[in-house]
């Protein structure tokens, strides 16, 4: 089998986003296109030569296609060792347990998340660090500025290898381990959680619960660990079969996308917890009985209650969520006396902070939940977590977080996209927000009194780098906040989100509706922002 260099020209458009390089999928098919970040990743990379590697997606369309590309690369390149989960899947949160687990080199992740796959739809690529998480700011920089310089890639002259049998495999130089995706992360879950406890819950017979895998990625876990595991009835998991297309569905685990479990989970006959996850596995949605758990409160709450679960019994060494996340979990650090960090939106932040030791457990609003099991977030642990919860307190879901507002106030929350807008319209809106911000301190916006105006900017506090133009935030006097960011993980135009958080600590307000108490705080964003007037959008695309 032989070397080849064959010789490329750079594309201008590979800086990665959010979480990795997220295009449609015909982007990703020009020639050479994926060779060309994956040649980036090798030569900036240099552990991965004489390393090991792991490789996995979501099981989207293209997914197979990329691996094989992948792995005669990385035999082109040195790589002594990769491992690929069975049939090219392995979701975000195993693929950094594995990492982390045989102590390898990194990983590669193909997955646009929560974003629709086929043909002409979404596709991305990840590269993950020695610790099990995205790769932090000045590694995706250094691949970006690679593939700007490129001018050729190394690949093996090769037959496609079979990806669906289990065990070792030689490509050239190169040895291909087919693993079980889900074995090595059933065994973490099972040393953090009380299985015995979860397995009486489902045994109890009382109790039903429906967890939907959206036809993505976490079909297989949620079947061994929810059913096999834990003795979960057959019919729990709902869409549990990967596709490449997710079933033509947006495999988005919130109330617009998942509204087959949303109908599972309402009215007299609703099942008492239900849940679901993305393409790849990291996000999830809480769901009780005919009641909503924010993805800010849930992590509040698993926050307040972690020492009931055996893995955080010792309990919390602190606690960080992003930016736009409410503040509801900072008052829960606050009664525990631990720090709470404010990081900007995306995984890769937490991980020094997880690293240090400096905290446990942290999440995003993005329905992004997680802790230092990983460097990753992780749905399905955070089901086995409020499973964990639901087990011991013997409790409705909407019983423990009213008793959560209870004792720390509400933090009602919503978030507006406006999906697939005009990139300058976007940008031309956040400029005016920018020059806005000076004036804006001690104004009154309706009867909200505006107490700080930033754009956001932060310090890693353990190693100093500096992350600037994060979002707009507006804070209020009485603890709400308006917040505005563009996207970093779209593929059309630009995507606006507008987040909103009002804090009520009176528990005669904490039943109202969510969209009748934003309301006041929905126009004035709107206004101050001029979306209507710069977009042309008077309603978001989806709320959340
Ligand atoms: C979105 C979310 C962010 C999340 C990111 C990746 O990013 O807002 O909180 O970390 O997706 O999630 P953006 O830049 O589009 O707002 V996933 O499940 O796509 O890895
Ligand atoms: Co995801």
């Amino acid at each position: 089998m032989n070397i080849q260099h064959r010789s490329t020209r750079p594309f201008s458009d590979q800086r990665p986003g959010t979480s990795g390089l997220r295009k449609k999928v015909k982007v990703f098919q020009q020639p050479h296109y994926l060779e060309n970040f994956v040649q980036s990743i090798f030569d900036t990379q240099t552990d991965l030569r004489g390393g090991t590697l792991v490789v996995g997606g979501d099981g989207r369309f293209y997914n197979r296609e990329a691996i094989q590309v992948i792995l005669r690369m990385a035999a082109a390149n040195g790589v002594a060792k990769v491992m690929v989960g069975q049939g090219g899947l392995l979701s975000t949160p195993a693929t950094s347990c594995v990492i982390r687990k045989y102590h390898t080199q990194g990983g590669i992740i193909l997955s646009a998340s929560h974003n629709p796959g086929g043909p002409d739809e979404d596709f991305g690529i990840k590269f993950n660090v020695p610790n099990g998480g995205p790769a932090p700011e000045n590694v995706t920089e250094a691949i970006y500025r690679r593939t700007r310089e490129i001018d050729s890639y190394k690949t093996l002259e090769a037959d496609d290898i079979d990806l669906d049998t289990l065990g070792s495999v030689a490509l050239g130089e190169l040895q291909v381990d087919i693993i079980d995706p889900v074995d090595d992360y059933a065994s973490l879950m099972q040393a953090l959680f009380d299985f015995d406890a979860i397995h009486q819950l489902f045994n109890s017979g009382l109790f039903q619960m429906k967890f939907d895998a959206m036809h993505a990625i976490t079909g297989p876990y949620a079947k061994r660990i929810l059913i096999k595991m834990l003795g979960a009835e057959p019919e729990t998991v709902i869409n549990g079969t990967p596709l490449p297309d997710f079933g033509g569905g947006h495999p988005d685990p919130n109330l617009t996308h998942a509204h087959q479990l949303v109908e599972l989970a309402s009215g007299p006959d609703a099942v008492d917890f239900a849940a679901a996850s993305d393409g790849d596995g990291d996000r999830n949605m809480i769901l009780g009985k005919n009641f909503f758990v924010t993805p800010s409160d849930s992590l509040a709450v698993l926050a307040a209650n972690a020492h009931l679960v055996p893995g955080y019994r010792r309990g919390l060494a602190g606690v960080a969520r992003s930016m736009p996340t409410s503040q509801a979990v900072d008052r829960v650090a606050d009664a525990l006396g631990i720090e709470c960090y404010e990081t900007p939106t995306g995984w890769k932040f937490f991980g020094n902070l997880l690293d240090a030791g400096r905290i446990t457990l942290c999440g995003e609003e993005s329905f992004g939940t997680g802790s230092n099991h990983v460097r990753e977030k992780d749905g399905l642990w955070a089901v086995l977590f409020w499973l964990n919860l639901l087990a011991v307190r013997h409790q409705s879901v909407a019983t423990i977080v009213r008793e959560h507002w209870k004792r720390y106030g509400r933090n009602f929350y919503t978030r507006y996209d406006y999906e697939a807008v005009d990139k300058d319209a976007a940008e031309g809106l956040m400029d005016h927000l920018r020059s806005r911000l000076g004036d804006l301190p001690g104004a009154a916006l309706g009867h909200y009194k505006v107490e700080y105006a930033d754009d956001f900017a932060y310090t890693d506090p353990v190693d100093g780098s500096r992350s600037e133009r994060q979002g707009i935030r507006i804070g209020f006097e009485d603890g709400s906040r308006i917040v505005y960011r563009l996207s970093g993980t779209g593929t059309e135009g630009a995507t606006l989100r507008v987040y909103l958080e009002a804090y009520a600590p009176d528990p005669a307000k904490h039943n109202l509706e969510t969209a009748e108490v934003m309301q006041p705080l929905v126009l004035i964003a709107q206004e101050l922002a001029e979306i209507e007037q710069r977009t042309g959008r008077k309603e978001p695309t989806v709320i959340t």
